[in-house]
């Protein structure tokens, strides 16, 4: 299989929040560097980088102003490609993050377009004249809040941006934009990448004529046209054309909404579109109806049913999963999914467990390893992230009370999982000699125990990230869930000619009796987060208790 990367597994770093070497509080590249060995150690292949291009840092770097130029905040072009040299000495490949549906409105392109309407660069976005009684051109919302459309005085007509007001949605209709996003791309494939994490870039093609979005709720808020769009596949052929196949980058796409059907397409090899994609469905186990700013418990029919049914289709119709529980846009999944007080090592281990036995290519968010958990502010002055203060505002506008929103956003805040890498137990954490950007998580969990732990969480992802790399099951295997209706419960069972995988993990905080399917009486057990070393028949599961067990 020429396909190295489906065995791999890929570590985020947000680099904000990794390590901050200069001390003005903001993680950098030089920080980055300083983690390699860290980072070789626990035996990752690739690292996904979110973005680091000059950016007003209005979304973290997302709202990007120069796309060929490292910020000043994060270091030197120097910097960086040090950083491609030494990650390749340790076998370690760089993922560059690609914002290319929107840019920052202090982008040149932007500066020039809002002039007038007649400049070369006004085609570069998305503008429309206001409703004649004064509202927005259409009903589409921003994922951030509010309306998508901003009014623009000087020239009298409204730009569309899907996020903040500062990323203003690039128009991909014009031939020159999709152009100039081949430049980019091809610019830091030379400098060495690997590979390229394509940000929302289901989101480029939209309904011509940008119509109102038919539904009413949660979801209609223009979805309907600007998800996986008419041109969606053929504007990533052509980039798969142009840059992607010569230049043989691995590319993975967030695929937020796009349906398992879209996902098969975006990712099946002969299409020649990209290398894999990020699904968001289980991410939803604890929305309520669909809505993500509510307190909703956790559903495990929901995980089950959504990672099932991707699993099944993608395997059916030769797809590729980009598998992962948490990154820097959700709460921690240690929080979220398993217990982060009483059980934090086993529920931490159980989560890893259930994912890495999937199919797909595996991903590590920064701290993820260590089983870092949710920031818990309790005032709303400590978040940083626009998403959560619009959410904040929202809710306290809809009636909601202030101590109600502010549970709400401990639950769902993205800035959950931006809280400084703990290295030690020092004052900040290792992270930085001066007070972060974020404040740190004031707990004992510290990469610097973890590694002197054998049994740590850490170790465990060591193992797992080399399983998958010496059985063929995990990455060609078919994926069959088993004990559908059990509610306490997740097991699934992989299947690959002579061999098989089962994993079963225990989603509650007590004791769930089981029954071992017959055909694995002779199974070794390669993982266990309570140490097993056999299993009989029958027998008793603990608080999220997880085991993989293979039979050859
Ligand atoms: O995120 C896209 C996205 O839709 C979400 O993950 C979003 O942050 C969340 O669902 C809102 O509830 C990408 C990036 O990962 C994110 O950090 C950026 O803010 C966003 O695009 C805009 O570039
Ligand atoms: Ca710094």
């Amino acid at each position: 299989m020429n396909n190295w990367w489906k065995k791999a597994t890929v570590y985020q770093v947000y680099p904000r929040s990794f390590k901050d070497t200069n001390n003005d509080g903001i993680g950098d590249i030089r920080g980055i560097i300083e983690k390699l060995d860290y980072l070789e150690k626990l035996g990752i292949d690739l690292l996904w980088i979110t973005p680091m291009y000059v950016s007003p840092q209005k979304d973290n770097g997302y709202d990007i102003s120069d796309y060929y130029q490292i910020d000043p905040l994060y270091g030197t072009m120097a910097d960086f490609e040090e950083l491609v040299q030494e990650a390749e000495k340790r076998k370690i490949a760089i993922m560059m993050d690609m914002v290319l549906n929107h840019t920052s409105t202090e982008h040149q392109w932007f500066k020039e377009a809002r002039k007038s309407r007649n400049n070369p660069y006004r085609d570069f976005y998305f503008w429309q004249d206001p409703k004649p009684d004064g509202t927005p051109p259409n009903n589409w919302k921003s994922r951030f809040g509010g309306t998508a459309w901003k009014y623009d005085e000087a020239t009298g007509q409204s730009y569309l941006h899907s996020f903040d007001e500062s990323q203003a949605d690039l128009n991909w209709e014009n031939e020159a934009v999709r152009k100039e996003c081949g430049k980019i791309l091809a610019f830091w494939a030379k400098k060495g990448i690997k590979g390229v994490r394509l940000d929302v870039v289901n989101l480029l093609s939209k309904t011509p004529g940008l119509p109102d979005d038919p539904i009413v709720g949660p979801t209609g808020d223009g979805r309907t046209h600007n998800v996986d769009g008419p041109k969606i596949h053929q504007y990533l052929h052509e980039l798969n054309q142009q840059v992607f196949g010569p230049m043989q980058l691995v590319t993975v796409g967030e695929m937020s909404s796009s349906t398992p059907e879209e996902c098969v397409l975006y990712s099946q090899e002969e299409r020649e579109e990209l290398s894999m994609i990020f699904s968001f469905y289980h991410m939803k186990a604890d929305y309520q109806d669909n809505a993500k700013w509510t307190n909703e418990p956790f559903s495990l029919a929901k995980l089950k049913q959504s990672q099932s049914l991707l699993q099944q289709k993608m395997h059916e119709g030769n797809g590729w999963n980009a598998l992962f529980y948490s990154n820097h846009d959700q709460p921690r999944a240690l929080s979220r999914f398993g217990d982060d007080r009483i059980y934090r090592q086993e529920s931490a281990k159980m989560l890893a467990i259930t994912l890495f036995g999937q199919q797909g290519t595996t991903y590590i968010y920064q701290g993820e390893e260590i089983g870092m958990t949710n920031a818990y502010f309790s005032t709303i002055e400590e978040y940083r992230d626009p998403e959560s203060l619009n959410a904040y505002r929202e809710l306290l506008a809809s009636g909601v009370s202030d101590r109600e929103a502010l549970i709400i956003l401990q639950l769902k805040s993205r800035d959950n999982a931006r809280t400084p890498m703990q290295w030690d137990d020092s004052k900040y954490q290792g992270f930085s000699a001066v007070e972060p950007w974020l404040v740190v998580n004031n707990n004992q969990i510290s990469a610097e125990k973890e590694l002197k732990d054998p049994n740590s969480i850490f170790y465990t992802y060591q193992r797992l990230i080399a399983y998958r790399k010496m059985f063929p099951v995990f990455t060609e295997g078919d994926y069959r869930l088993l004990d559908e209706e059990h509610s306490e419960l997740f097991c699934y069972e992989r299947t690959c000619n002579q061999e098989k995988l089962l994993v079963i993990s225990n989603f509650t905080r007590k004791n769930v009796a089981y029954q071992l399917p017959s055909d694995y009486k002779t199974a070794e057990i390669l993982e266990s987060n309570y140490g097993r070393k056999q299993v009989e028949a029958a027998f008793q599961l603990k608080p999220y208790e997880s085991l993989m067990i293979y039979q050859k």
